[in-house]
């Protein structure tokens, strides 16, 4: 009877007809847009437009896409992103945005209402919905350690998501196990992509993502039926393709040599790098240093002054010690093989930087700084050219660099 009451209550409708319906002012679907084209400039084939009117005019013409959202050992804190933002009214227009069928925390319903109403859900968008997983799964002792309904966690995902076009594991929870697999890791916390593997499922890893990441793959889904380009832990390219290191504000201090030595210091309270407090910002792929959270300037992590943890990074997070100091892998990106801005007077001379355009130039620079930047603290601060003993080479303060090696 009441599943027969939910079905009749849903039709499915442009976004554009259900704003008109909830009088959502014209104006705030911009903005959104706005920033939905800010978060993904590019990669993502529903921002690719000129204007935010020109995607809002495109995006009104979209059917809602419904959403079946599950709970399983997580926080929430992928929920409160998406809904606590700084303007009111953005929850709601998200709300209005995508059709959210079923979703523990919002819902009004619980117990028996609750579940029919994702039987109703699963049974009459079979196989068009996007389920939205949000927490890892436990499979340890057959999975006993969560149930939902008297069912274990393993067994509603191989339902519900069986059922699904797709599967966006939100978090890292979801994604590889997040929290609840750190070590000892009790309960045997897996993702989403490791109970089914032959789904089609897109990894937004993060504590907690970028909530716009999950709108952006939603929207294009919806529109067009395609996912955007995906990387080889299954994460969008168009979020995940750089790594934190090369656009932080931070970055000149690295650049240059000071780095926060212990929270509270002077250079912490100057914003400095916080790379030997163990920011992992050079080996981990996310936008966070550009696209801070609940629109609000500075809000991320290093924008508060502590270091990444790797959050989104499956070998990072939760497994390498929040404060322990990493290798850098990578080498240098071109902004990195730059000369330092501290360089001093002498150390690279204008001649050698104008010869940077030259081949010979820009390698031999490029190896310098990057040796300069790499090495360890003990033999990295030569200048090309100068005699061992030379005080040259010991300008600029040894002991400044990274403690890495590569
Ligand atoms: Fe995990 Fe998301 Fe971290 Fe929390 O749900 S990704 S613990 S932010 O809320 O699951
Ligand atoms: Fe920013 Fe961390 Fe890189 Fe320093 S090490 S520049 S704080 S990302
Ligand atoms: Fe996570 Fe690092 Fe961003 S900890 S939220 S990836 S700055």
């Amino acid at each position: 009877m009441l599943s027969a009451l939910i079905k009749s209550s849903r039709t499915l409708e442009t976004i554009d007809e259900r704003l008109m319906k909830c009088c959502v002012n014209r104006r705030s679907f911009i903005q959104f847009c706005s920033s939905l084209m800010v978060a993904a400039p590019f990669g993502l084939a529903i921002t690719d437009k000129k204007t935010p009117e020109e995607v809002a005019a495109a995006l009104g013409k979209v059917i809602r896409p419904p959403v079946i959202w599950l709970h399983f050992q997580d926080c929430t804190g992928c929920t409160e992103t998406l809904l606590r933002t700084s303007h009111p009214d953005l929850g709601d227009l998200i709300l209005n945005i995508i059709s959210l069928e079923y979703h523990e925390t919002l819902m009004a319903g619980s117990g028996k209402q609750a579940e029919e109403a994702l039987a109703a859900a699963v049974e009459q968008y079979s196989g068009k919905y996007v389920c939205v997983v949000e927490g890892s799964i436990p499979t340890r002792d057959k999975g006993v350690y969560m149930k939902l309904a008297g069912r274990p966690a393993m067994e509603v995902l191989a339902n519900v998501g069986g059922q699904a076009a797709a599967i966006i594991a939100i978090g890292s929870c979801a994604s590889w196990g997040g929290i609840p697999s750190a070590d000892p890791d009790p309960t045997g916390a897996v993702g989403v992509a490791d109970l089914l593997p032959n789904k089609t499922i897109i990894n937004l890893p993060g504590c907690p993502p970028n909530p716009y990441t999950l709108l952006g793959v939603v929207l294009q889904f919806a529109d067009s039926g395609t996912l955007p380009e995906l990387d080889r832990e299954r994460r969008p390219k168009f979020a995940y393709d750089r790594d934190i290191h090369e656009q932080c504000p931070r970055r000149a201090h690295f650049d240059a040599g000071r780095f926060v030595k212990q929270f509270g210091d002077e250079g912490h309270r100057e914003g400095w790098c916080l790379y030997e407090m163990g920011c992992k910002g050079p080996d981990t792929h996310a936008g966070c240093s550009t696209r801070h959270f609940n629109e609000i300037p500075d809000v991320w992590p290093i924008g508060i002054g502590a270091p990444c943890i790797g959050c989104t990074e499956k070998s990072i997070a939760f497994r390498v010690p929040m404060f322990k100091v990493i290798q850098i892998h990578t080498l240098a990106e071109p902004p990195a093989t730059y000369a330092p801005i501290s360089a001093p007077q002498g150390k690279v001379s204008p001649i050698a930087t104008g010869l940077a355009g030259l081949a010979v130039g820009a390698l031999a620079g490029a190896g310098y700084v990057a040796s300069r930047k790499f090495s360890t603290v003990a033999c990295d601060e030569s200048v090309p050219g100068a005699p061992p003993g030379d005080p040259k080479n010991r300008e600029g303060g040894a002991g400044t660099g990274p403690k890495a090696s590569i």
